[in-house]
């Protein structure tokens, strides 16, 4: 069967491109077992997606999407039906919401959670007998008579050592951008790939979204990570590598043997970043140094907030400020480039504890601070929460955008103004500090990238009133 895997474009995050991973793991197994398969990401791709699908002949289109994209996905779907293909979609928005879309007419399958298998049950099934078992794959919603039917979920498998690794070679690499801001443009040969270690993660915080891989940590052996490893760089020739793994440094001890591995085999000549945060409480001083001589330049940290009280009654992140400072302290002093993510917003906060979120930014002084808008994505507790006490303002999920700069709900005596005056606040005292500018002017990717940068500014410094909810816009940063 000929099988194209499709990703939207991501209208927020287009000062940067990032392989769709998922699709390279699912790639990698469709094209394991024989079938043919080809990767489309908008995000990358010249022609577009109508004249891409005329010119090629697919049998099954499956598209991938978040929570803000999933518009585009349909569209994209609807794109393919109309071709006479059959469609799938799946990702995280589809796995939170699945129905939602099965009720498109224009969607024949929806993957529920982690795909490998679903996906590759699917395929097989639509060649060998036209479909006939549909019924049978786990973490299937497919249609009898128009109708949508939902099989059992799939559960999830500890051994990921199982799956074969991501199809990177299908990727445009040299069409992808740096993986971290701080780079962004620098590199117009930036081959960069990003790696999974590990899926899953047995923290709760309140705002994280993680339906695909979740709360349960599944590792991959470090012989195992190390060999994919040495195929990006040997092999593929990459130029940065980015660690996205919701939780990489879980266990210290394997984070450490990764880091020692990747030295001995003199894998760490290729840059290296941790692209999402890192988990303050499972890190020492010797993580960072063993990180930096691994090859790492950059660790974030999702440090969401300066104050204890919102930290551990709100989000129930399982971290102290007093935490923070210390990973922080370690990482620097271990010569490593350091960035913040910090959320405004929280149900519960008030001027006071927005405060101590930016003097802990000014306090720990990352080269890089991202100041997010607390967005109540479905599946979490905070959009729970949000529906049973607050208001909510919008519900377009092309809302969901992390850096928009309006604030997506109240709550209690939390007003919109404030969050969103504290929000401009903190960009403008984080970054309006004259050693600050200085550096930023310094700094190559500035010039590089001054026309977004100058959009940027206008609108975290100043508040650009013609930029609605719904309209979300090229970022500088990451998120945790
Ligand atoms: C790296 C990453 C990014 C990167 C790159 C994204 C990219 N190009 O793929 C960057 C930093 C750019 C990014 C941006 C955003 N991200 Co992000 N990201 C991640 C992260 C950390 C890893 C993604 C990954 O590689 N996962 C591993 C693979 C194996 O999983 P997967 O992609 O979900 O794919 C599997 C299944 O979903 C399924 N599947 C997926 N697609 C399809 C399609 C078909 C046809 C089928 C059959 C199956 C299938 O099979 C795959 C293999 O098992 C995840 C967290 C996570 N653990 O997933 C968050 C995550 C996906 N991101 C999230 C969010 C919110 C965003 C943003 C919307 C942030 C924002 N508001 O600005 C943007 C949206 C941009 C976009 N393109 O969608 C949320 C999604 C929540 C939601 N409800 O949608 C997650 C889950 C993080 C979180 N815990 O909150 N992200
Ligand atoms: S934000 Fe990070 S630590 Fe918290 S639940 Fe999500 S993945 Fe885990």
């Amino acid at each position: 069967m000929r099988v194209l895997l499709a990703s939207p474009e991501s209208k927020v995050w287009s000062s940067r491109k990032h392989i769709p991973l998922g699709l390279g793991y699912l790639a990698a197994v469709v094209r394991e077992h024989g079938h043919e398969v080809a990767i489309y990401d908008a995000a990358v791709e010249d022609e577009p997606f109508e004249a891409y699908l005329d010119r090629t002949r697919f049998d099954l289109v499956g598209v991938t999407a978040t929570t803000p994209l999933i518009y585009e996905a349909w569209d994209m779907v609807k794109a393919a039906k109309a071709r006479g293909k059959w469609t799938a979609l799946g990702g995280a928005h589809l796995t939170i919401l699945p129905m939602e879309s099965a009720e498109q007419p224009f969607v024949d399958f929806v993957v529920i959670g982690e795909g490998e298998d679903t996906l590759l049950e699917l395929v097989m099934d639509l060649e060998h007998t036209g479909g006939k078992n549909l019924g049978d794959i786990d973490g299937l919603v497919w249609k009898r008579d128009g109708q949508p039917i939902m099989n059992r979920p799939r559960v999830l498998d500890d051994n990921i050592d199982r799956f074969p690794f991501p199809a990177h070679d299908l990727f445009k690499i040299d069409r992808y951008t740096n993986l971290q801001p701080l780079t962004d443009g620098l590199d117009p040969h930036a081959r960069a790939f990003t790696i999974l270690t590990s899926r899953g993660c047995p923290y709760k915080c309140n705002f994280c979204s993680k339906p695909v891989t979740g709360d349960t940590w599944r590792p991959r052996s470090v012989e195992n990570v190390i060999a994919e490893w040495r195929w990006l760089v040997k092999g593929l020739h990459a130029t940065e590598i980015g660690i996205t793994d919701d939780i990489w440094n879980l266990q210290l001890d394997r984070a450490k043997e990764i880091c020692r591995r990747l030295i001995e085999e003199g894998l760490n000549t290729v840059p290296w970043v941790t692209v999402h945060g890192m988990k303050v409480n499972h890190t020492d001083l010797e993580l960072f140094q063993l990180m930096k001589a691994a090859g790492c330049k950059r660790v974030g940290f999702g440090v969401e907030s300066g104050d204890d009280y919102i930290l551990k009654k709100v989000i129930k992140k399982s971290q102290t400020v007093d935490m923070v400072r210390e990973a922080f302290k370690n990482a620097k002093a271990a010569g490593l480039e350091t960035m913040g993510f910090f959320i405004f917003g929280m149900p519960e906060e008030t001027e006071e504890s927005m405060e101590k979120t930016i003097q802990l930014a000014l306090e720990l002084d990352p080269d890089l601070a991202n100041f997010m808008i607390a967005a109540p994505f479905p599946g979490t507790r905070l959009y729970d929460l949000v529906h049973k006490y607050g208001n909510i303002f919008s519900h377009d999920w092309r809302d969901y955008a992390i850096h928009e700069q309006r604030a997506r709900f109240e709550i209690g005596d939390l007003t919109a103004e404030l969050v969103e005056r504290k929000w401009h606040e903190a960009y403008r005292r984080f970054y309006l500090r004259p050693g600050r500018i200085w550096k930023r002017l310094t700094r190559k990717d500035t010039w590089v990238n001054a026309p977004a940068r100058l959009k940027d500014a206008r609108r975290f410094f100043l508040g650009d009133r013609e930029t609605r909810v719904g309209q979300p816009r090229a970022v500088e940063g990451a998120y945790a």
